[in-house]
């Protein structure tokens, strides 16, 4: 019995490759770059309900740590597919390890989770707020749910490695906007790691065929677009590359933005996690039948590069027919009917979705899908061009598996009145910022802030609880985001969406809302700060209690660029307390 017991501690031990000698199972296995992109495993709601087994697991290759969910069928990071009103039962078993013994294991804040001598637990996870290495919970990225535990609380739920799975329960509000939305760990000080692994998932609210008829009956296809360590981080440029000025690495060890569109990219990207390895990036595979007009609903669930994407024939931009954004239809105000917004580009900034129609090239030519190279300003990421994947057409393309309804029933118009038309009972403004932890050394860290505009900066403390701002629920507020650094930032909040009314100075309104906005860089020449004005919504009876806003450059959210808002009760109100 003894034996036994050794022979189990040893085997879980010696997960980690260090020190078995023997290759890691392949838990988190990866296609091979060119392969055909497939669709991630979608897992439908039925009678209302999606019951889901997920076990999140990292193990280390080509140099990195890749970390992937899988679900009760072997699946990896499917896609949840609910109808509003519907309920998700998902539970979570956390079976990280400590792949590099270089890593701290517990760059800890919060309450240890064992007795050191013992081992016995002593955190509910639901309290515990620990954020350690091998700690991990979800946020579901865009749903007007509660900031709770069991829900969408990330400031304290916390999953141990030895936690029993932990269960997240709740329903997709009945008004919740068709579209596409995602999960991912959200641990304090530890998000980029387990995202830029691959810690990430699509969500898709059914019914974007009953807001738009434009897309009823198309197939649609899901891309989530990650980033990854550089498989050939030491690789020369390609020799079809104009040659560029060189490169500078940043103190997080990326390649910095060189401003010419080329050179060696902060990051590798993965398309449904084929990988896209730079220096000549061979593109994924996507197969369509020719003229084949398809809904492609696209995540960029990378932890820091931007994207902006193109389709090409013979080199040439295709129209790219924008329906919705971070989930929401374009026409969602009620003012633009079935809206087909074409575009030859688009920008998603890392958390960003787009949805759009894309119409296959005629037999005999072939498609190229790729990213264009992001101006991220003089202190961000090089993120270049290069392509995603190569559209090849045939008539015996197989179909993707999911079509939507050809005659569905019109979605019922929002039931609050339009943001843009409800009068904002406060203006606030506030900055995202950067310092060096020794101004007097370029080579030291960098600490990033967001601050409301009058108080001192200070990075992100989980352990305050004191929000940097509070507001009362069922009104809405005008909030100016400035970025007074020198490289991009995408402005992100939980609970709710907003619209955006100004960008850069410039009145856009928007006739839709967002749950992350880019927030320009700032040049010296510039007399103002870049900003966006965002309308923000707390009228929902869900977007309630203390929940968080930050950058979703996840080396920034890591490195304190987060705040704490408190969304109080309205005064007189009977709604529950937090
Ligand atoms: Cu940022």
């Amino acid at each position: 019995m003894k034996q036994f017991v050794l022979l189990a501690v040893l085997s879980a031990v010696c997960f980690a490759p260090v020190c078995s000698g023997k290759e890691p199972p392949d838990i988190c296995s990866r296609p091979s770059p060119a392969s055909p992109v497939l669709e991630p495993e979608d897992l439908r709601s039925h009678d209302g309900v999606l019951k889901v087994d997920l076990t999140i697991h990292n193990q280390d290759a080509d140099g990195s740590t890749r970390y992937c969910y899988i679900d009760g069928n072997g699946n990896q990071s499917p896609n949840l597919r609910l109808k509003p009103g519907d309920l998700l039962i998902l539970h979570l078993k956390n079976d990280l390890t400590v792949t590099d013994p270089k890593q701290p294991p517990a760059h800890m804040h919060g309450a240890p989770q064992f007795n050191t001598k013992t081992r016995a637990k002593t955190a509910d996870p639901c309290l515990s707020g620990a954020m350690t290495v091998t700690s991990t919970n979800l946020h579901f990225h865009g749903l007007t749910i509660p900031s709770v535990c069991h829900q969408d609380d990330v400031l304290k739920t916390s999953i141990s490695p030895h936690d029993a799975p932990f269960e997240y329960r709740f329903r997709i509000p009945a008004g919740e906007p068709p579209g596409l939305y995602w999960y991912h760990p959200h641990i304090h000080g530890f998000s980029k790691v387990q995202v830029l692994g691959g810690a990430s998932g699509a969500l898709i609210i059914e019914g974007i065929e009953r807001a738009n008829k434009e897309v009823a009956g198309l197939p649609e296809r899901v891309f989530i677009i990650r980033d990854q360590n550089l498989l050939n981080p030491d690789a020369p440029p390609s020799k079809s590359e104009p040659v560029i000025p060189k490169f500078l690495i940043d103190r997080d060890g990326d390649a910095a933005n060189n401003g010419t569109g080329f050179g060696k990219p902060a990051k590798d990207l993965s398309i449904n996690y084929v990988p896209v390895p730079y220096p000549d990036y061979p593109p994924a595979a996507i197969k369509m039948k020719p003229n084949e007009k398809q809904l492609w609903r696209v995540l960029n669930a990378s932890a820091i590069t931007y994207l902006n994407l193109a389709v090409l024939f013979n080199k040439k931009p295709q129209p790219l027919g924008l329906v919705a954004m971070d989930g929401v239809p374009l026409n969602y105000n009620g003012t633009l009917g079935d809206l087909v917004s074409n575009q030859d580009h688009l920008g998603v900034p890392p958390g960003a979705r787009v949805e759009f129609i894309v119409q296959g090239p005629p037999l005999g030519t072939t498609g190229l899908f790729v990213t264009r190279t992001v101006d991220t300003g003089p202190g961000g990421e090089n993120d270049p061009n290069r392509a995603l994947a190569t559209i090849a057409v045939s008539n015996d393309a197989p179909e993707p598996r999911s079509t939507l309804a050809a005659s569905p029933e019109r979605l019922a118009p929002p039931a609050l009145p339009w943001l843009a038309d409800v009068a904002p009972v406060r203006t606030r403004r506030l900055y995202f910022s950067e310092k060096l932890t020794d101004p007097t050394n370029p080579a030291s860290a960098t600490e990033f802030y967001i601050t409301v505009d009058g108080k001192t900066p200070a990075l992100f403390d989980p352990q305050s609880g004191v929000p940097d701002i509070v507001a009362e629920q069922g009104t809405v507020e005008d909030w100016i985001i400035e970025n007074r650094s020198n490289e991009l930032h995408a402005f992100h909040i939980h609970q709710l969406h907003f619209l955006l009314l100004d960008y850069m100075g410039r009145a856009v309104n928007e006739p839709f809302l967002r749950d992350t906005v880019n927030v320009p860089y700032y040049k010296d020449t510039m007399l103002v700060y870049p900003s966006v004005r965002l309308r923000m919504d707390f009228r929902d009876p869900n977007t309630l209690g203390t929940f968080v806003f930050h950058c979703h450059l996840l080396e920034h959210e890591d490195g304190g660029m987060m705040g704490l808002i408190r969304v109080k009760p309205s005064a007189g109100s009977t709604s529950r307390k937090q």
